[in-house]
């Protein structure tokens, strides 16, 4: 209809901030490449088991003078998970109220999208690498409506059944293949590289588990150190390759965690790993916090507490890459924009924000965890329950009604799945 296309505009317009000008285009031209930790939660970072680093690679980046980190930043995926992910950097589109858009709306609608963009305004190749069948979560489809020139899926790479667990090779066996495929694309490059080994049900095997499980007696928090430690150990062998081809030099990296590990069905074992007395919905939700860290040579970087989620990331970095966003229809906004709303939608509506926490029925306060009971406060809380729902029924209106038909910017060209052909991905 063309009354919800109006209704978006209008609430986009009235919505957008201004991106931080002084990282604008700070990254322009450089490489780009997307790590995908798989189920990785935030509290991973500088955690230690046993005085052991869990993470030691991603810590040092974490910390790093030229990686600007965030320790606010939330998963907004809902039932579709790793795609819901997908969808929001890519799209700053929701995913929708129930099942995948990338399913359900990946082949047949229109999308104005991170690699399109980066190829008409920037003369960027653009990849993903993947080391998992090549039609999960419909992305040899949902890949060809993002403008994706390449899609690399398990069917380019050696294998043995040794090398796969879960979902797809083995991280570390993944990148290293993945390496002589990187080093033939041409530059600039904007590539997406999947991990999958930190999946549930974090059954490494002996050979790679180098880290004692933690003691719970929860059997699926148990080994999920292990598998966060394995793929940490993947990404420090990638680094360490980057560094020697000098790519690192050029590269633009960007990590971030797709959606929780532990579910709340295991908030007992959480409490433990997280020295909690007591252990709720409340620290669920706050447990929601998943990696961002972008990470370039000589970027101005640190740790910013501003609240975002993965809806946010594709604006953050066209502004880094010095393309220009007020024109298309992103519905996050700049995470270095001083004027950032900072109210972290949640699927299901619930929200974070920097002074308030809506789980289910329930306020609290984000600072202390109490439940918000003072009239005007809840009242205030309120209102901010209402802007979310806002934002989800009206990205819920562009992905359902395909409305991104109806608008784009002048310049952008309408990408047409069938210029694609992943073959081997398409098997
Ligand atoms: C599969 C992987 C897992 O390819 O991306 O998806 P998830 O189960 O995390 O949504
Ligand atoms: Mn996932």
């Amino acid at each position: 209809k063309s009354s919800d296309l109006a209704a978006v505009k209008k609430y986009l317009k009235q919505n957008r901030v201004a991106p931080n000008a002084q990282y604008t285009g700070v990254a322009k031209g450089k490489d780009v490449i997307m790590i995908h930790l798989e189920s990785f939660q935030q509290f991973l970072i500088d955690y230690k088991w046993k005085g052991k680093e869990v993470t030691p690679n991603l810590n040092k980046l974490y910390h790093a003078k030229d990686t600007l980190a965030f320790d606010n930043f939330f998963n907004q995926v809902g039932q579709g998970k790793t795609s819901d992910a997908e969808m929001m950097l890519e799209n700053s589109l929701f995913g929708v109220q129930s099942g995948s858009a990338m399913t359900t709306y990946g082949t047949s609608n229109v999308f104005e999208s991170m690699p399109a963009i980066l190829k008409q305004k920037g003369g960027y190749t653009t990849a993903v690498m993947h080391g998992g069948s090549g039609s999960f979560w419909n992305r040899n489809n949902a890949y060809k409506s993002f403008g994706y020139q390449y899609f690399m899926s398990l069917n380019y790479y050696n294998y043995q059944n040794s090398w796969y667990l879960g979902y797809g090779l083995k991280d570390k066996i993944f990148l290293k293949q993945s390496a002589k495929y990187i080093a033939e694309l041409p530059q600039p490059f904007y590539l997406k590289l999947i991990t999958v080994t930190n999946h549930y049900p974090y059954d490494l095997d002996k050979q790679n588990a180098s880290i004692a499980k933690t003691d719970t007696n929860d059997n699926t928090v148990d080994g999920y150190v292990q598998t966060a430690h394995y793929l940490d150990q993947a990404i420090g062998e990638f680094m360490a390759w980057l560094k020697r081809t000098g790519l690192d030099k050029k590269t633009l990296l960007v990590f971030y965690g797709d959606h929780y590990g532990i579910s709340n069905n295991h908030n007992e074992a959480m409490a433990i790993l997280t020295g909690k007395k007591s252990y709720g919905e409340f620290d669920d939700q706050q447990q929601q916090r998943v990696p961002l860290m972008i990470h370039a040579a000589g970027l101005k970087g640190g740790i910013k507490h501003v609240y975002g989620g993965e809806i946010d990331v594709m604006p953050t970095l066209l502004n880094l890459l010095g393309i220009k966003s007020n024109d298309l229809m992103l519905f996050g906004h700049d995470l270095l924009s001083r004027q950032n709303p900072q109210l972290v939608a949640q699927r299901n509506g619930n929200y974070i924000s920097p002074e308030f926490t809506k789980v289910a029925s329930s306020y609290y306060y984000t600072k202390t965890g109490r439940r918000v009971k003072n009239e005007q406060d809840l009242a205030k809380a309120k209102l901010l329950g209402n802007r979310a729902l806002a934002q989800l029924s009206l990205s819920d209106r562009v992905m359902t009604g395909n409305l991104l038909r109806f608008y784009k910017p002048s310049w952008f060209k309408t990408t047409k799945a069938e210029d694609y052909d992943y073959n081997k991905a398409d098997a």
